[in-house]
């Protein structure tokens, strides 16, 4: 058997976000965002943690750089929190140089040791005086301004040098999470008994739109004032996990598995790559809690062309068809998740985190849908997972990780497989993540980094899937496949 190809330019790396990671929250002239409010003011909600330190990553970002380069990366995605930029957020507000001069270092860093910066603009972390000052994402008209006044500050100061750009970081996750289940800031929900305040019934996709006209407004002023002198690309993050029918032989199941990756992503991708309405199965079940595009909408959607479809992956589950929504969960489509069968057979082998199954060859299936369904180059902007017990280990035992270089292999296999026989365009790959950190609401139990963090002294020692990545993608660069 010949090892599949993946192509000559593959562009691949590892990704983090600035919560997740930079810590030194009230340096520098930093705004608060959305998660210092969550964090501190509901700590049962986060396991107690915070990203008050996380890695410390702002003041070690040079030994970051160092991993990048010692692990061989030709990129890296990062985010930038847009409170370092314009800690009050708004597009009356003051830019703050001394966060302008952080993410200088970072880019001129990674550029020095030929590491390209790939930037995700938005990665959950909205600036706490939006959310006060108009409800922040519930605020459809104010928001997609204050955003796009942000991504051209962002163009404005690094795009001479960054010319790999992403808009928002799963927007499913920010309005789902923040705004129906609550589990995410701003922990809004009416169906969370923590919650005090919020009615999922319309907010998370009030919230939706708000970040689809955002993303379309960043990526329309890229096109008319940046793109041309600049030259680079934009486009934008999507999660949603692949579904295959509960019972395969159930029309009606196989019916609820394209229903629910519709739910999970055409609920952005429609408007946003084709240009057109939600899905018709949104429409009819949601009605008119989902909010209309109005004909000045459409206009801004047509005038932002989205180069690429950044694609987090991590997971996939079996769909089986409800008849009616479940109340608490009705943004999934009246449709039940599972990750078992009819058969009894599992979708995957566990993982060290109870929602994440290793499942390569469903990623397959969800590669080339996608490419087929949206017509753009696909770059994978997240993929990786923590290993089983890896949250109980000791650093000794963590670095040594043959669950994760048996998921990355896999899933690169999955990739070469949509791109050499289904013939997908797929043009990069980034491992979540370069370090062990925040991972949001599970706090720091949960290790998905190819770094190990101690959270004591803040060291970091690389992981054996860290020094692997490297070679496993150049072999798949050198041999052809022959199938
Ligand atoms: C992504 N789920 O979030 C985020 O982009 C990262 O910041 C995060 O650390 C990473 O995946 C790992 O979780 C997700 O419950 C969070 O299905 C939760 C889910 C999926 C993605």
């Amino acid at each position: 058997m010949t090892t599949p190809a993946l192509p000559p330019n593959f562009e691949w790396g590892f990704a983090t976000a600035s919560y997740q990671i930079e810590g030194a929250v009230a340096e520098d002239g930093r705004g608060k965002s959305i998660w210092d409010t969550y964090c501190h003011l509901e700590p049962t909600r986060t396991k107690g943690a915070n990203g008050d330190v996380a890695c410390d990553h702002y003041h070690r970002y040079e030994q970051d750089i160092e991993l990048l380069s010692r692990y061989g990366a030709k990129a890296y995605r990062f985010s930038i929190s847009w409170s370092r930029i314009i800690p009050l957020g708004g597009r009356n507000d003051p830019v703050n140089e001394a966060g302008i001069a952080f993410y200088n270092r970072l880019i001129d860093g990674l550029l020095v040791r030929g590491i390209t910066p790939w930037v995700t603009l938005y990665h959950w972390d909205l600036p706490q005086g939006l959310h006060d000052r108009y409800g922040g994402w519930l605020n459809v008209d104010e928001i997609q301004l204050d955003f796009e006044r942000y991504a051209r500050v962002c163009f404005e100061r690094f795009g001479d040098r960054v010319k790999d750009w992403i808009t928002l970081n799963e927007p499913w996750i920010q309005s789902i999470f923040g705004y129906s289940t609550g589990g995410n800031a701003p922990g809004r929900s009416s169906t969370n008994k923590q919650s005090t305040e919020g009615d999922s019934t319309t907010e998370p996709w009030i919230t939706g739109k708000a970040q689809i006209m955002s993303h379309a407004r960043a990526v329309a002023a890229y096109d008319k004032d940046f793109r041309p002198s600049q030259k680079g690309k934009i486009g934008v993050s999507l999660n949603g996990d692949y579904y295959e029918p509960w019972d395969a032989n159930d029309e009606r199941d196989k019916e609820a598995a394209e229903r629910r990756m519709q739910f999970h992503i055409g609920w952005f991708a429609n408007p946003i790559f084709l240009k057109q309405d939600y899905p018709e199965c949104m429409r009819t079940q949601l009605g008119s809690r989902l909010p209309r595009f109005t004909e000045s909408d459409f206009e801004i959607l047509r005038a932002a062309e989205t180069d690429f479809y950044g694609m987090n992956y991590y997971t996939s589950q079996f769909a089986r068809h409800r008849e009616t929504p479940a109340l608490d969960t009705d943004y999934v489509g009246n449709v039940d998740e599972l990750q078992e069968n009819k058969k009894g057979l599992p979708v995957g082998e566990k993982s060290g985190l109870h929602w994440l199954r290793s499942c390569p060859g469903m990623f397959r299936k969800h590669l080339t849908r996608v490419y087929r369904l949206y017509g753009k180059p696909i770059y994978i902007t997240e993929n990786g997972c923590p290993c089983p017990g890896e949250d109980k280990m000791t650093r000794e035992e963590a670095i040594n990780d043959p669950y994760r270089i048996r998921y990355f292999e896999k899933h690169l296999d999955s990739i070469s497989k949509s791109i050499n026989e289904d013939g997908s365009i797929i043009s990069g790959y980034f491992a979540w993540s370069l370090l062990d950190n925040l991972e949001w609401s599970d706090g720091y139990g949960p290790r998905f980094g190819v770094t190990f963090t101690d959270y004591d002294t803040l060291e970091r020692t690389p992981k054996k899937s860290a020094l692997l990545l490297h070679s496993m993608i150049t072999e798949r660069q050198t041999v052809k496949a022959t199938s």
